[in-house]
């Protein structure tokens, strides 16, 4: 992105700004490479040529609701438009074909009701405002016409929107492929209904979003000949787990624990259950309630969503006694046993709960308190028991916990997406995807790897197919350009992926072989990725690594990757489950073959999710994608305060600023004829006379004030990064020019 090239006293320039990131002013005066800008905020400053950018003067101050149509595509100028956008309400803008959302933190009903839904069928698109709804009508519309299938593609960090975007997108197809009037259950009420379900089980309080999807969610909509729903596929992706038995202040549980919590008194008292302050896996924080959210309703709305979608009431039922025996089973503690090394409940109140856990899972209490404090070690020659100890037996409390929690949740999805049904008649589905976007914290651990794996794979699909897109234009415009320098991410994947020696191999190696422990597995990494550009080892540390991702350096602590890699049930608990008299737990931990039984094998959580994703990619390079770029403005989750700095951040790490450099890379400025000529012809006021259309009279103009490299389209001029603003700063020393000789002549004539 092109520095303003020969400012001169008067132009209108970005400086580079601490606080601010950019802050805009006036060039007061140039000494060689130097310049001394006055600021806005009454700074001056002095500061390098090449780091300034030129403003646009005539930018309209509510913004442009097409980034492509700014004078200058860089960041200050991208930034100015999306912050005068929002402090008017205005949270939607497009980048070219991808829409930027920012999010509002305030209820704009008037923006997604009925009325609007209507107004955006059938409008062609940049017709009306930016909008969920012109992407959804945009993607529906190129299904129904070219037969294609097609994705859209949410994506931003936590708390940005996604959730709630892909629900106005969802409701768009429902109302497009909707039968009108129908009755009962219909394949669209139940494909909208299992997003409450799904919340209610799969969503939780976090310190950066209230309602924080703690999976990701590809739902494929499937649509017969005529355009109708048909069907619907929900694929889900890594659930957190660790939350079932661990929350820290002020975050809270999956919400159906506190919703369960909140039933009806029947409800309460068939469950044996009490004040959510009462159980260890709720009380861990202090967070229970959720501002302008009571759980009470939101219990009944689930059970009511749960019908919708084809989850029967004893079904129901059993889901809640589960979710019950859960709480229970977390509330037993454990002292130490009559013989060394072994643990019992510690008191009463913990057998209570361990009685209760087991009356609602529906299975022997003896034999639940020996699955969470013994093991049974299976030799060639013999049979041992062995105690575990109270710190053990805690664990494996929490072990099962986890795997319970997490195929109830898997169970769910299979019974939405049995109950909605598969067409497979269906030639074109239209697929959302809701996924957690990049995550850089304090401390990255194993899930933040596979998060950010998802990213990198997204990001190459998605700068793969922003090049592709300009490649069209410039091809509909019949200019000649094909891109060569390009970057691209495959060298981040194969450090990840590749097999063998990728990361996630290294990982599963390190998982089969007993000794391994995270310090080995990072001697491991550092050997073989010495000379790698994308790794590193951080200095001070023995067993952390650094990987280079594309939205900036992230450092993963390798403590519990080997631990969280492994998906192993231990086999007691799937022995007891497997035994329970309530058909639905009993379901959830179907017999084992001979053979997985016998050869306790690991299976790895790495490579199964890489082989997800896998899947994903494949399932999206069939379809036509859109984007949709969710940015949060603010920290607090508050309407109205836009921080440059951090949605500047996420414009860089949703590639959003990568799309613009690659489209800089080519022709960024793209005028209309007629634009072009209104904006400069006071530069060669004598083309106008000259030509007989605006095509000549552009070339003209653009003979004259010297300029190469430029290309004419069919309908627009393109113009280099920089030429726009080397135009601008010879018109404002034209408009300077003749002000002066104004001014001159009111002093003459004073
Ligand atoms: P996320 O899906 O991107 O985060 P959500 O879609 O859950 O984020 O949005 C977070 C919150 O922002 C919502 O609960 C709303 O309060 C508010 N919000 C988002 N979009 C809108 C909108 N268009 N209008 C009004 N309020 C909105 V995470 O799931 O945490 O990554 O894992
Ligand atoms: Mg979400």
């Amino acid at each position: 992105m092109a520095a303003v090239v020969n400012p001169v006293v008067g132009s209108l320039v970005w400086v580079e700004d601490p606080d601010v990131t950019w802050i805009d002013g006036e060039v007061v005066e140039v000494k060689g490479e130097e310049i001394k800008v006055l600021c806005t905020s009454g700074k001056t400053v002095v500061v390098k040529v090449s780091n300034v950018y030129p403003k646009d003067a005539e930018a309209p101050p509510c913004g442009v609701d097409d980034m492509t149509k700014l004078a200058y595509l860089h960041e200050p100028g991208v930034l100015q438009n999306l912050r005068s956008r929002y402090d008017m309400n205005e949270i939607y803008t497009y980048t070219g074909n991808i829409l930027i959302a920012v999010n509002p933190f305030i209820k704009l009903p008037h923006l997604y009701d009925n009325h609007m839904m209507a107004q955006y069928k059938g409008a062609d698109f940049g017709e009306l405002s930016p909008h969920p709804f012109a992407i959804a009508d945009a993607a529906y519309r190129l299904m129904i016409n070219e037969g294609i299938s097609q994705s859209v593609l949410v994506s931003g960090e936590s708390g940005a929107g996604k959730t709630e975007t892909t629900k106005l997108l969802m409701r768009y197809l429902a109302y497009m492929g909707g039968r009108a009037a129908a009755e009962g259950r219909t394949v669209e009420q139940q494909v909208l209904e299992s997003n409450p379900v799904l919340e209610a089980f799969g969503n939780a309080k976090t310190v950066r979003n209230n309602n924080s999807s703690r999976f990701g969610k590809f739902v494929e909509i499937q649509f017969d000949q005529r355009g109708r729903i048909s069907g619907a596929a929900i694929r889900t992706y890594l659930l957190e787990r660790s939350r079932v038995c661990q929350v820290s202040d002020p975050e809270r549980n999956y919400h159906c624990f506190y919703m369960l919590c909140a039933a009806p008194p029947e409800d309460i008292q068939r469950y044996k259950l009490g004040n959510a302050r009462t159980f260890h896996y709720l009380n861990q924080s202090n967070s229970y309630e959720l501002d302008g959210v009571d759980d009470s309703k939101e219990y009944i709305a689930t059970r009511r969503a749960m019908d919708i979608v084809g989850i029967s009431s004893d079904e129901q039922e059993a889901i809640f006694r589960v979710v019950a025996a859960i709480l229970h089973l977390g509330n037993i503690e454990f002292a130490k046993g009559k013989d060394i090394d072994s643990s019992q409940p510690k008191d009463e109140k913990s057998w209570f709960h361990l009685r209760t856990a087991a009356e609602l899972f529906m299975c022997d209490a003896k034999a639940l308190e020996d699955s969470l404090c013994k093991r049974v070690i299976v030799t060639r020659d013999e049979t041992i028991t062995k105690w575990l100890d109270p710190d053990s037996a805690v664990t494996s409390r929490d072990a099962l916990a986890k795997t319970v929690y997490s195929r109830l949740f898997d169970w769910l999805v299979d019974k939405i997406n049995s109950s909605i049904g598969q067409d497979p008649e269906s030639k074109c589905l239209i697929g959302v995807l809701d996924i957690y976007g990049f995550e850089s914290f304090k401390t990255n651990s194993f899930e933040q790897f596979c998060i950010n794996l998802t990213n990198e794979k997204l990001q190459q699909h998605f700068n793969q197919h922003v090049f592709k897109m300009e490649q069209e234009e410039y091809t509909k415009e019949e200019i000649d350009w094909s891109y060569i320098d390009f970057i691209d991410n495959q060298d981040i994947l194969d450090l990840i992926e590749k097999r063998p020696g990728g990361i996630i191999a290294l990982l599963d190696e390190a998982c089969m072989f007993p000794r391994s422990t995270h310090e080995t597995f990072a001697q491991k990494l550092y050997q073989t990725f010495k000379n790698h550009k994308r790794f590193s080892k951080p200095k001070l540390s023995r067993t952390d690594f650094t990987i280079c991702h594309y939205a900036g350096d992230v450092t993963y602590q390798t403590e519990f990757f080997l631990d969280k890699n492994k998906d192993y049930v231990v086999a007691e608990h799937q022995a007891l489950l497997n035994g329970s008299k309530c058909s639905f737990a009993s379901s959830l931990f179907p017999p084992l073959s001979e053979e997985s039984s016998k050869t306790s094998k690991f299976s790895s959580i790495g490579s199964r999710f890489k082989q997800q994703l896998q899947a994903l990619l494949e399932t999206l390079s069939a379809t036509e994608p859109h984007y949709i770029r969710c940015v949060k403005p603010n920290n607090l989750l508050k309407p109205a305060i836009f921080e440059s700095k951090n949605v500047l951040q996420q414009l860089r790490c949703g590639g959003v600023m990568e799309a613009i450099r690659i489209s800089c890379a080519g022709y960024p400025t793209r005028k209309q004829f007629y634009e072009f000529v209104d904006r400069f012809s006071l530069l060669a006021p004598e083309v106008l006379n000259e030509s007989s259309d605006e095509v000549t009279a552009c070339k003209r103009l653009l003979e004259k004030v010297g300029l190469e490299g430029y290309q004419i389209g069919k309908t627009k001029v393109f113009l280099r990064a920089g030429q726009m603003a080397e135009l601008d700063a010879q018109r404002s020393e034209v408009l300077g020019r003749s002000a002066s000789i104004i001014q001159r002549r009111i002093r003459s004539y004073l």
